[in-house]
């Protein structure tokens, strides 16, 4: 019987994380996943599955690790020793990463570093495929439209600065050292498994508990700026694909469709039977619904606190060549993407699991 191939995921606790290891495990590979010290769980999105491990002798192992720890990611990779690494943590928020800045450039810029130099360190440097989750952010201020991956780049946060570092230490080593290195430049995807502070399944959530009672009012930041939102599901499945090709390379995944965080709000109050009417100029006091006087109506309104102090306006994706090369294509299109993540999060309420 030949071994099944072993794939090591960073972030496996997260949205693409979970995902990825599932779709990994259904295609017979023995999974490992680093995983961060935390005082309370966070393995929520991956609980199902480590589960079954105990249960059904699912392929799935956990190991404590973190980005920032180059000691740790050598001790992991050499003893795993994989074919296949998948690397997706990151301090992923694009507003938090102001917050942050020197952190999020240890974590996603030099953290993807370590991963590399882990790799040469553990003597997999000619066996390894390694897939880098970089981003649309890469291309922030507004150079081209539809963005492809000869669009140039133009950052316009820490985090897509952090992003940009590691997208070229991808690019060098590879040209240096020949290792198998690829960058999948993934616009926005998104999931029930989204994490709530960003844009979609903060709208989402909040639209399901305000149909309960449980919520009175939407707040939000810059609802005009543009994005390419598809499905994490259709993107993990891209990830591997870049990864089962003999050479690297980088490739955009994308819808090829953009939308405004307005019209994602408007689809998801729709879900629930509401019609917006937006009153006010952007950036001002929005206003739903048939009295404008009645206070109650009022059911988004604009908090400055949500805006970046450098925004991203519109990104709109090529995935050209990820067809022609990978086969690949998103199936989740914008309304069965928000009707998707509205009626889990209907469910959700349903039984109490969006309490706050
Ligand atoms: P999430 O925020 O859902 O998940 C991020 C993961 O990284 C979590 O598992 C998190 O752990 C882990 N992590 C955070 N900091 C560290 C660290 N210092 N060391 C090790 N692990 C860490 O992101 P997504 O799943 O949405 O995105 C996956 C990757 O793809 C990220 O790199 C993101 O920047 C990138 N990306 C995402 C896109 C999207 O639209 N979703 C688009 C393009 C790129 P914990 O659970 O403990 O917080
Ligand atoms: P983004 O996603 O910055 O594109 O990064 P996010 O959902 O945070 O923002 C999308 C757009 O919505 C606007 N916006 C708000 N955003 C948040 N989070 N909260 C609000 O209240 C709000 N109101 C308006 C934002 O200004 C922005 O224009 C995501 C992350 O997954 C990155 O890791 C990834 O690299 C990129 O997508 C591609």
């Amino acid at each position: 019987m030949t071994e099944p191939k072993k794939a090591l995921i960073t972030g496996i606790t997260g949205q693409d994380g979970s995902y990825l290891a599932e779709l990994l495990l259904e295609k017979g590979y023995e999974v490992h996943g680093i995983v961060r010290r935390s005082s309370s769980f966070n393995t929520g999105r991956i609980d199902h599955i480590y589960k079954d491990r105990h249960e059904t002798g699912v392929k799935l192992y956990l190991h404590y690790g973190d980005l920032c720890d180059p000691t740790n990611l050598i001790q992991i990779i050499s003893t795993v020793r994989p074919c296949e690494i998948y690397n997706l943590g990151a301090m992923s928020h694009v507003k938090v990463s102001f917050d942050m800045p020197e952190y999020t450039a240890d974590c996603d810029g030099v953290g993807v570093l370590r991963m590399l130099d882990a790799i040469r360190s553990a003597g997999l440097e000619d066996s390894v495929k390694f897939y880098q989750a970089s981003t649309s952010e890469l291309y922030g201020k507004v150079r081209e439209v539809p963005q492809s991956e000869t669009t140039p780049f133009y950052p316009r946060s820490p985090y897509a600065v952090a992003k940009q570092y590691a997208y070229w230490m991808l690019v060098n080593y590879r040209e240096a050292y020949g290792m198998h290195l690829t960058n999948g430049i993934l616009f926005n995807h998104e999931s029930p498994r989204r994490g709530r502070t960003f844009v979609t399944r903060k709208v989402t959530a909040c639209v399901a508990r305000i149909q309960k009672g449980l919520e009175t009012c939407l707040y939000l930041g810059n609802i005009d700026s543009k994005r390419d939102w598809g499905h994490a599901k259709d993107y993990v499945e891209g990830m591997w694909r870049m990864l089962q090709q003999e050479k690297p390379d980088d490739y955009v995944l994308a819808t090829g469709e953009t939308h405004t965080v307005r019209e994602f709000v408007e689809k998801a109050f729709k879900y629930i039977g509401v019609v917006i009417k937006w009153v006010g100029e952007t950036g001002s006091v929005e206003e739903v619904g048939v009295d404008a006087s009645d206070e109650s109506r009022i059911l988004v309104r604009i908090d400055a606190k949500y805006f970046r102090p450098t925004e991203v306006e519109l990104l709109l994706g090529d995935a050209t060549k990820a067809k022609n090369v990978l086969g690949w294509e998103a199936t989740t299109k914008f309304e069965a993407l928000v009707a998707d993540m509205m009626e889990a999060d209907i469910k959700k309420v349903e039984v109490g699991d969006l309490t706050s």
